[in-house]
């Protein structure tokens, strides 16, 4: 039988060995959920970077669009933030997004040794619980989490998709059930229970108050973002 874990921050990647692996990279808030809503509205495609100093040589470039945060602050160089709903007007269509984030791009940085990276977000869940059912490897759920700690919104995904694979997988460890558990109790307000987390209360703080309920959103879109050599596509 396929296995599946979860790997609760990305300090904790190292822990695991990812050869022969799908994984699944979350960062609900917000990162994985721009990363999904960027390429169902066309554009070509994503490099993420973990360290801005990959990131700000694209400034200014043609065809590239440079984006993402620290402390869910834009940096003052970048053209977009981290806001999902930058891209919903389709205005960056066509372009390549260069985007280095707090947490996000960080967990997808240290991912690369598996088998395939692939994007999940409450936005596209139906669309990765298929792909992770109808492909043969194990499986492993890296939450970005907030600078090195557990976070809820990524654990509560992780959750919801072990929950949703439940019996055609084995669990490695104690954290899919942990991560279950925790879903199942949260499921009947999934939103008013990540309202309660760290991270809405970072955002709001920021004044960032819609892109919560855009990125709680279940399966708006079909589109999985995949890790081909150093793009999401
Ligand atoms: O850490 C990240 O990758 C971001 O998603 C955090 S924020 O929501 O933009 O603050």
């Amino acid at each position: 039988m396929r296995k599946i874990d979860v790997c609760l921050s990305p300090e904790l990647v190292g822990s695991f060995d990812l050869s022969g692996k799908l994984v699944v990279v979350v960062d609900i808030l917000r990162a994985t959920t721009c990363m999904v809503t960027a390429l169902a509205h066309d554009v070509a495609q994503i490099l993420p970077v973990a360290t801005l100093e990959e990131c700000q040589p694209y400034c200014q470039r043609d065809g590239f669009v440079t984006a993402g945060e620290r402390n869910g602050i834009q940096l003052a160089w970048m053209d977009l933030g981290n806001s999902p709903l930058a891209y919903t007007s389709g205005d960056y269509a066509g372009k390549t997004v260069v985007m280095s984030t707090t947490n996000g791009t960080l967990a997808l940085d240290r991912s690369r040794a598996a088998d395939q990276v692939i994007v999940g977000a409450f936005v596209n869940l139906k669309a990765v619980t298929e792909y992770v059912k109808a492909q043969s490897r194990d499986v492993l759920i890296v939450c970005a989490g907030w600078k090195g700690m557990v976070n809820l919104e990524d654990s509560l995904f992780a959750g919801a998709l072990v929950d949703r694979v439940e019996g055609e997988f084995q669990h490695e460890t104690d954290a899919p059930l942990v991560v279950q558990l925790m879903y199942r109790q949260a499921a009947a307000d999934l939103s008013g229970t990540v309202y309660r987390s760290a991270h809405v209360r970072r955002l709001h703080n920021l004044g960032i108050k819609d892109d919560i309920d855009f990125c709680l959103t279940p399966s708006l879109f079909s589109l999985i973002p995949v890790l081909q050599g150093a793009a999401l596509v």
